[in-house]
């Protein structure tokens, strides 16, 4: 990759300071975040590359399409010259759309006061169903906030993503006992949400190893750990890639990919105040790991870099972590106000990266859309979210009896009594169910 097409200053590209007490010193370096006029000009360059074979792809950006959806490099050698058919395009490109009006929807359901919390994944949408469309079914999910998406991707139904929000009666995920967004399918094999933060990473881990143990290479179910910026100021981050890369059952590696969505933020701290490392993507080496930089705004580049590392990771490889660079363009949660502490107007340019854009105008590139497809997709799934909603809210609370499930095999002695006292609390006043 030329100079021209690099996206983060080259650590040590500036000239050293001079302090009157000590001389010369290294420059600060909060690079951790790109400088959004070379984010918004980057080329791309040859891939597959991962540290520490080539330590420019923890630095620069791997990326596919421009902003406007034409092709940078288009590759003879590859499918459509990127490397992606048409129908994985497409079938990103619709759930990604979903995702949107989902997303739309339950943050006015939130401010309505209908359901309790929303964490949307807008802005995010290439970098969350990219990664998950790279999964095959047998491959393990262990999400974090943004990455519900992942879920309905593989086919789990909207009446379930819905009725988790509500925690009603039909919840498969919690059973009504979790905030809303904790969504979790045993059949899909995605880990229901923790939202302790980088409590994937470490699970992840432990489910490769299972997996490892249980499957021959190289053809083993893949484990998908997701976490977020902030997440990797945690213990967890640390131990977990440690564990990631020391652990070799029958001399293979762990069949792990360890994924990072970059948005920027965590909350209020941008991710300058998370590392002074010049990229999340360096720290793969420092552990043992291959890792890589993706546009995570370019869903073609994510698939291509997760397919990598999931190929080599179901083979035997050396596990990997990846970086998706992408920003949080909303709120945190509907808990937050991020006008109080970053300038929008920022925003207003992350915006202009929009993912599902791009990818709609690649595929009108293609003679995949036609005029007027990607309005009818939005208007579609808007059309077909407002249908289960209306279903799906009009499902009772979920009984009161399950507060007591789920834990103990055998319900303990205590906790039946707390449950009969319950019992015959409720039939005495019948109202008190529910806060009626
Ligand atoms: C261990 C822990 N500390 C603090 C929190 C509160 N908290 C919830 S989300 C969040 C920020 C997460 O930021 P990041 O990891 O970048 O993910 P993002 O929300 O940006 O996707 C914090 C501090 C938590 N859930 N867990
Ligand atoms: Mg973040």
């Amino acid at each position: 990759m030329t100079d021209s097409t690099r996206i983060t200053e080259p650590v040590g590209a500036r000239a050293p300071v001079r302090t009157r007490a000590s001389g010369p010193v290294q420059p600060a370096l909060p690079l951790s975040s790109p400088r959004l006029d070379d984010f918004e000009q980057a080329g791309t360059g040859p891939f597959p590359r991962f540290v520490p074979e080539d330590t420019a792809a923890c630095l620069d950006v791997f990326r596919v399409l421009r902003p406007d959806g034409t092709v940078i490099a288009p590759d003879p050698a590859l499918e459509n010259g990127t490397g992606v058919a048409d129908d994985d395009a497409l079938a990103m490109l619709r759930t990604m759309v979903r995702v949107r009006a989902l997303d739309d929807r339950m943050l006015g359901l939130q401010r309505q006061g209908r359901i309790g919390f929303y964490g949307a994944a807008t802005g995010q949408e290439a970098a969350t169903i990219a990664a998950g469309h790279a999964l095959e079914l047998r491959d393990w999910v262990h999400p974090a906030l943004r990455e519900g998406g992942i879920l309905l991707h593989r086919g789990w139904p909207l009446w379930s993503y819905l009725a988790a929000c509500f925690g009603n009666a039909d919840d498969t995920s919690t059973r009504g006992r979790q905030m809303p967004c904790h969504y979790g399918s045993r059949q899909y094999n995605y880990v229901t949400l923790s939202s302790v933060m980088a409590t994937q990473y470490p699970q992840a881990v432990g489910t490769a190893y299972a997996m490892a143990l249980q499957h021959a290479a190289p053809d083993r179910p893949v484990c998908l750990g997701c976490i977020g910026d902030g997440a990797t100021s945690e213990g967890d981050f640390h131990a977990a890639l440690t564990f990631a890369g020391v652990m070799r059952p029958r001399g293979l590696g762990l069949p792990l990919v360890l994924y990072c969505q970059n948005n920027q933020w965590a909350i209020s701290t941008p991710v300058e105040r998370q590392t002074a490392a010049a990229s999340l993507a360096m720290k793969a080496a420092g552990y043992g790991l291959i890792g890589a930089r993706v546009d995570g705004n370019d869903a073609l580049a994510v698939l291509r870099v997760m397919r990598a590392a999931v190929a080599s990771a179901r083979a035997g490889g050396v596990p990997a972590f990846i970086e998706a660079v992408t920003y949080r363009v909303g709120a945190h949660s509907t808990s937050d106000d991020p006008t109080r502490y970053r300038d929008e107007a920022v925003t207003q340019r992350w915006k202009a990266l929009d993912p599902i854009v791009r990818l709609a105008a690649y595929l009108a590139t293609r003679g995949v859309l036609v005029p007027g497809d990607a309005e009818r997709m939005a208007t579609e799934a808007d059309d077909e979210v407002r249908a289960t909603l209306a279903q799906v809210e009009k499902v009772g609370p979920p009984p009161i009896e399950w507060l007591f499930d789920d834990v103990y095999a055998q319900v303990p002695a205590a906790l039946a009594a707390e449950r009969e006292a319950l019992r015959a609390r409720l039939a005495a006043a019948p109202g008190a169910a529910h806060g009626s």
